[in-house]
């Protein structure tokens, strides 16, 4: 797979390796260190269950062994779709053992971006669970063989008794265990996900080192320790839950995870209540729904020390209520999936706290902001943020146009934020370059949705932009030209669920237009589209 993604020069990799970022060991280490030093104590806690450091290791050694005695080998692809379960962390650390490179694909993905991420890296292995609605009878699985031969195991959560048994292959030991490693150290361990902005969805890969790297230091930064209790309440295999400190960080320190099925506020107070969750992890619109309820549930909230917000802007006059209605500290993350992450201090004045972003997590976290010629900008002036470091990334997976684009000469990745930085380091987010809508924290590439509304045989032209809205912060507008009749927002609606993409991403306001505003060279001119519904945010869906 080497060939198939960019590396990190030479030199800055010594650099890297000299100051101690890179450890040149596998992701795997710190789960294997706590099964060895402190088995019995609580790794995971979902619904009724209890897994110990010992057992989750236990699981994850299982099902490595078994999948590689059925034939895989590392540096082989799987696709993974899994819920907010205990399973998502055995599955994530067994494929890593055995150096099986996974793409972990949303629950709330469909057809479309699985079928995206399957023709991407090729899947020997699929791993899904059969309370998706895709996978509640096997059409989908075998649709994906026909399309990918090499597709040649799968394995299913709740499947009962099968061959195709998760549970099975994570609970029953091997006789005589094959031998498996994992991928080397500066090679990719896993793909993470694109928010996107492009037509068909990106895939990141993270090495080992530059992963294992951004886990130890954002558990430092955030002071977990073996009594941290952390609610996973956003998709786990999301960065944010996985990776800022998230799960990965908990395991490094020693403490425990308690799954959560969704951000839901009144199920994860009960969820704090009753385990004693310390710190969790948010995105604004859903901090928003904690606020609301929290005034009536203050007794539950007594353990909780630390709220992290990120993923989307998030308000200050929000921020401001975060330590008075809820009781804890705040924290304020401002990631990608791609790599960089920062993050407000737990000792950080609250100032700072309440309308900063945060600073980087590494010292060599390389971070410019220049405007469109590349030219880098004066402190205190908005621009492009562009950034390279010891855990963000070289380079999409087999995308080279596009990495040409997003990356200039001397390495740096443009990450399409437009950011400010104050004189003491300290970023904010002020608005975007890429042409994404972020609805609550769920990116959408509009291109992706603009190219889906154009096989609809009455639509002509389509542009989906963004348009705030009060509780997700943004939600997806779509302006398109139709034949007449138009065809109605409902049945768009169904036309692009039947093509098979996530529901987060449907179109949440349609406009119809006799023509579509463009600009001087003749692209479609989002700008003004985005004026229109400043100035009329109330007009609603409608026919030209
Ligand atoms: C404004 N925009 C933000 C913030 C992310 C930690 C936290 C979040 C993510 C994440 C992550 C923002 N204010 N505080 O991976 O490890 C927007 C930016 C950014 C994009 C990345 C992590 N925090 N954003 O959200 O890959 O536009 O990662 O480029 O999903 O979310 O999205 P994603």
């Amino acid at each position: 797979m080497t060939h198939l993604y960019h590396q990190w020069p030479r030199k800055m990799a010594s650099r890297y390796r000299r100051r101690g970022y890179w450890l040149d060991r596998p992701l795997t280490h710190s789960l294997e260190q706590r099964a060895a030093t402190c088995g019995h104590a609580l790794a995971v806690i979902c619904g009724e269950r209890e897994i110990s450091y010992a057992e989750l290791n236990q699981q994850a050694g299982n099902l490595a062994a078994r999948l590689i005695a059925s034939g895989l080998r590392p540096g082989d692809t799987a696709l993974v779709q899994l819920s907010n379960v205990a399973e998502f962390y055995a599955v994530f650390f067994a494929l890593l053992k055995a150096g099986i490179v996974a793409v972990n694909a949303l629950f709330s993905h469909r057809r479309l971006e699985l079928y995206g991420y399957a023709d991407q890296v090729q899947p020997k292995l699929l791993i899904a669970a059969r309370s998706h609605e895709l996978f509640s009878d096997d059409r989908i699985i075998s649709k994906l063989r026909q399309r990918h031969p090499e597709l040649r195991h799968h394995l299913l959560l709740g499947e009962g008794a099968s061959e195709h048994s998760l549970e099975h292959w994570l609970n029953s030991a091997v006789a005589h265990p094959p031998q498996w490693q994992p991928t080397a150290a500066g090679d990719v361990a896993f793909f993470q996900l694109s928010g996107g902005s492009t037509g068909t969805p990106k895939l990141i890969p993270r090495t080992h080192n530059d992963y294992d790297y951004s886990v130890r230091a954002s558990a430092e930064l955030c002071a977990l320790s073996p009594q941290s209790r952390y609610l996973c309440a956003l998709p786990a295999g999301h960065n944010f839950p996985l990776s800022s400190p998230g799960a990965l960080g908990v395991f490094h320190a020693g403490g425990c995870v308690v799954m959560a099925s969704s951000p839901e506020p009144l199920s994860c107070f009960a969820l704090i209540e009753r385990h004693a969750v310390t710190m969790t992890a948010l995105v604004p619109a859903a901090v928003a729904l904690w606020l609301q309820a929290a005034p009536n549930h203050r007794a539950a909230l007594r353990s909780l020390r630390l709220l992290q917000v990120g993923g989307a802007s998030f308000a200050e006059a929000q921020a401001r209520q975060v330590p008075s209605i809820l009781g804890c500290a705040l924290q304020q993350v401002f990631g990608m999936a791609e790599g960089l992450v920062n993050y407000t201090r737990l000792d950080d004045d609250p100032e700072v706290i309440f309308t900063t972003q945060g600073r980087p997590l590494c010292p060599d976290d390389e971070v410019r902001i220049v405007d469109e010629q590349g030219q880098q900008l004066p402190t205190g002036t908005s621009g492009i943020l562009a950034v390279r470091g010891p855990y963000t990334f070289c380079g999409y997976f087999k995308s080279p146009a596009h990495n040409a684009r997003v990356f200039d000469d001397e390495g740096f990745y443009h990450s399409g934020d437009l950011v400010l930085r104050d004189a003491n380091g300290n970023v904010k987010v002020v608005g975007r370059m890429k042409d994404q809508i972020n609805r609550g924290g769920e990116k959408i590439a509009a291109e992706e949705i603009e190219h889906l509304l154009l096989q609809h045989p009455a639509i002509t032209q389509a542009a989906v932009v963004a348009q705030s809205d009060p509780a997700l912060g943004e939600k997806s507008c779509a302006f398109v030209v139709s034949s007449n009749p138009s065809p109605s927002p409902p049945l768009l609606r169904r036309f692009l669920l039947e093509l098979g993409i996530a529901a987060y991403k449907l179109p949440d306001h349609f406009h119809f237009l006799a023509t579509m505003p463009l600009t001087a060279v003749g692209k479609i001119d989002k700008h003004s589209l985005r004026e229109r519904l400043a100035v009329h945010p109330f007009e609603c869906e409608g026919t030209p």
